[in-house]
């Protein structure tokens, strides 16, 4: 008899501890959408698809065209972005004003497979708050119909001749840092000058520039130059290859002999994405890393991979295009943007502002 109260005693409590312990645990709600923040034209739209077939969470995506319209959106807070694309100078300045969570790196194994260009950038050695995802070039697109010469350099945007020969049919990326650094360039000054006079210089440059402009855009210029309504155009290499190889007797795109930016552009969590969150998170920036899907979005997107153990999934005409994959010779005459400070920044951000609001 004492046996069994003993016994009927045990199951109770056992019953009334477990239940107890699982009220205490958190609610476990699963992730069931992200929303990630990138830039246009920079992922296949298939994997999005793939990524909901094997887990389920549907992915949202909306779109940013400079790194600074995004620093704005997480300044002011309730962003709702899950994973975020900043480019190298903007990983900089994004960690240095908290607005990235810390990545844990255990839980994106596929990061082990960073080509070694990628394996400690200047920008985040130890990859704390970002792990590259494609890389590029800016430089020039241009077409053959409207231009009697093929560019070779910045000149082809800022010289008084070419001004008037494409007057109306130039355009210039709608990025503070991109738009002056090739004003700073043409000028002979660095991307990364802190120079005021220079400073004032590319914005007197673009702002002279201006009546001949079409149009300030980071995202359709290739499009418009394949239809002929440019025949000029500032632009990141992947967006502007990806319509040379629609129309290559007509289209091309050149790094500017003179030099010019070279850019990565990295999977980042912002800093108020925590708990189950950020876990999902860090799942899906490790599935963008995975091979497979890397190199089905370097096909698609024609930006080169940071993903070495991919590149054997690369087509060959992206693996072989110089213009893709530049040669260390071309490398070594481009600069990587750097994260100026707040008072160079503002200064970048002001002449932004009075050149495109004059
Ligand atoms: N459509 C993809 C554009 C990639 C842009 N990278 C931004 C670099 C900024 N310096």
């Amino acid at each position: 008899m004492k046996t069994k109260v003993l016994f009927v005693s045990v199951v109770l409590l056992s019953v009334a501890g477990a239940f107890i312990y699982l009220k205490k645990q958190p609610q476990k709600k699963s992730v069931v959408e992200l929303h990630l923040c990138t830039w246009s034209n920079y992922i296949d739209p298939e994997v999005y698809r793939i990524y909901e077939q094997e887990t389920g969470v549907h992915i949202i995506e909306d779109l940013m065209d400079s790194n600074e319209a995004l620093e704005n959106k997480l300044h002011m807070g309730g962003s709702g972005y899950d994973v975020i694309v900043p480019s190298d100078y903007s990983i900089q300045k994004f960690a240095r004003k908290g607005l990235l969570a810390t990545i844990d790196l255990k839980n994106i194994p596929n990061a082990k497979n960073l080509s070694p260009m990628f394996q400690s950038p200047y920008y985040d050695p130890d990859h704390q708050f970002s792990i590259p995802y494609l890389w590029g070039t800016s430089g020039i697109g241009f077409n053959r119909k409207l231009v009697s010469e093929t560019p070779t350099g910045w000149s082809s945007l800022f010289s008084d001749e070419s001004m008037q020969a494409f007057k109306g049919k130039i355009s210039m990326l709608n990025d503070p840092r991109e738009a002056i650094g090739a004003a700073l360039k043409h000028s002979g000054f660095s991307v990364n000058s802190r120079d005021p006079e220079q400073i004032l210089i590319a914005k007197e440059l673009l702002k002279k520039q201006k009546p001949f402009i079409g149009r300030y855009d980071s995202e359709t210029s290739g499009q418009f130059l394949l239809s002929g309504d440019l025949a000029v155009a500032h632009g990141w290499s992947g967006d502007i290859l990806k319509y040379v190889k629609q129309d290559p007797e007509n289209l091309g795109f050149i790094i500017p002999k003179e030099g010019g930016v070279v850019f990565a552009d990295n999977l980042a969590i912002p800093s108020d994405v925590r708990g189950e969150r950020k876990l999902a998170a860090e799942h899906f920036i490790n599935f963008l890393l995975r091979d497979d899907i890397n190199a089905r979005i370097v096909n698609y997107v024609q930006y080169p991979s940071s993903i070495e153990t991919a590149k054997a999934l690369i087509q060959d005409d992206i693996r072989n295009n110089p213009n893709i994959y530049p040669s260390e010779e071309v490398l070594s005459k481009l600069e990587w943007l750097q994260d100026l400070g707040d008072e160079t920044s503002s200064q970048f951000e002001d002449a932004w502002t009075e050149i495109k609001g004059q």
